[in-house]
């Protein structure tokens, strides 16, 4: 082949391939930061963020101390990724269902912001058929929700609510803060109104494109980059997209993982990692979305070395743009029982998650400055 027709033919191949790779949210009208934020997500190649859900509201043994966060008192850097949850916003409630204000929520969002981390917000929403809780899996709950259908205007009431406090996440400027939206998440599940017990996929699916499209077009809310979340119930890669809302709508593929029980049992947690992220690693791929860890967690953390030991072995082997350990509620007052997934200063596991921050390829607050997630 002649010089010129090989440059021609890499030429040719290098622009197709742009056109596949689209670099750009789902939203054609997404606010430079949020477009800004999806290109450096997807381009992490092997980092990853790492983090904390409720960080700076509470921890073990405190609740609202000002700058505290129960990661940064340990390794004396904040998460690079702030989660944060609206359950209880669709009535109107001042507080989450975890008591979390959400005056002092937006502030805990600005303040994430302005030190350079990604924020992602969840959404155990109340069961609008019956008021119950997320949990109340009364069957047919999706499809009485849908438009024209008996509760619609409810769930859309609902939604507004939501609405009204997405948009009021600005910077000090007035520019709307990017935000990873998780709604209707662990959606393969059984144990949520919008899990497979509620509704059957065409349905769900109906409901989840309903609901970004509302927010995108009724609410122009174009600072949202939207998180397809399911649990670990999928064995190959139809089952994990069985509920995908298409890739019109979701930005992100991810799913939530825990470890529970027996200690000795950890490696087998690792292998199910393992398997299950090259599974949304590979349709993140295929579908040219960002792929992540929407949670992940072992309560307690009863061994010590868990970080280092069964899962950052594993994240290793694989490409996805973060993970976020789930809320460190501290004492359960009704169940007697504690609940914390990130270690915090004194713990057993404390020299080791100083050692997992240490690694190469997790990514904190400090870094995550540094790399620039908002501007060029
Ligand atoms: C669960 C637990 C609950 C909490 C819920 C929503 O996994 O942490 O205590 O109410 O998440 O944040």
């Amino acid at each position: 082949m002649k010089h010129k027709h090989l440059v021609l033919l890499v030429f040719l191949l290098k622009t197709s391939f742009a056109f596949t790779q689209t670099d750009r949210p789902t939203d054609k009208e997404s606010t430079p930061e949020a477009v800004h934020l999806y290109k450096k997500l997807k381009s992490l190649n092997g980092k990853y963020l790492v983090g904390h859900q409720d960080a700076l509201a509470y921890g073990v043994n405190w609740k609202y101390v000002d700058s505290a966060s129960d990661i940064k008192n340990l390794v004396g850097d904040y998460p690079a990724l702030y989660g944060w949850e609206l359950g209880g916003i669709e009535q109107g409630a001042p507080k989450n269902l975890d008591g979390v204000p959400f005056d002092a929520m937006r502030q805990f969002i600005k303040d994430g912001y302005r030190r350079g981390g990604v924020i992602t917000i969840s959404w155990h929403a109340r069961n609008p058929v019956n008021d119950s809780t997320a949990w109340d899996t009364t069957r047919h709950s999706v499809a009485n929700i849908l438009p024209g259908q008996r509760y619609h205007k409810k769930f859309v009431r609902n939604l507004n609510r939501v609405a009204v406090f997405l948009s009021s996440l600005k910077d000090d400027t007035g520019k709307p803060i990017p935000i990873l939206f998780r709604p209707f998440h662990e959606c393969t599940g059984n144990w949520f109104w919008w899990g497979v017990t509620g509704g059957n996929p065409s349905e769900f699916k109906q409901l989840f494109r309903f609901t970004v499209g509302y927010l995108r077009e009724k609410m122009k809310l174009h600072n949202l980059l939207i998180v397809y979340n399911t649990g670990t119930e999928y064995d190959n890669e139809d089952e994990f997209l069985r509920l995908y809302p298409g890739d019109d709508i979701a930005d992100v593929v991810s799913f939530d993982t825990y470890e529970r029980g027996d200690p000795e049992l950890s490696y087998d947690f690792a292998e199910k990692l393992d398997s299950k992220l090259g599974i949304a690693e590979r349709m993140a791929a295929r579908h040219d979305k960002i792929g992540a860890i929407a949670e992940i967690g072992y309560n307690g953390i009863p061994l010590s070395r868990w970080f280092t030991k069964i899962i950052e072995p594993v994240f290793k082997k694989h490409k996805f743009a973060y993970m976020l350990l789930w809320r460190n509620a501290g004492y359960h007052l009704k169940s007697g029982k504690m609940e914390y997934y990130a270690p915090f200063a004194g713990h057993p596991s404390a020299s080791d998650f100083l050692d997992f921050y240490k690694a190469p390829e997790t990514i904190f607050g400090q870094e995550a400055k540094e790399l620039s997630f908002y501007t060029p």
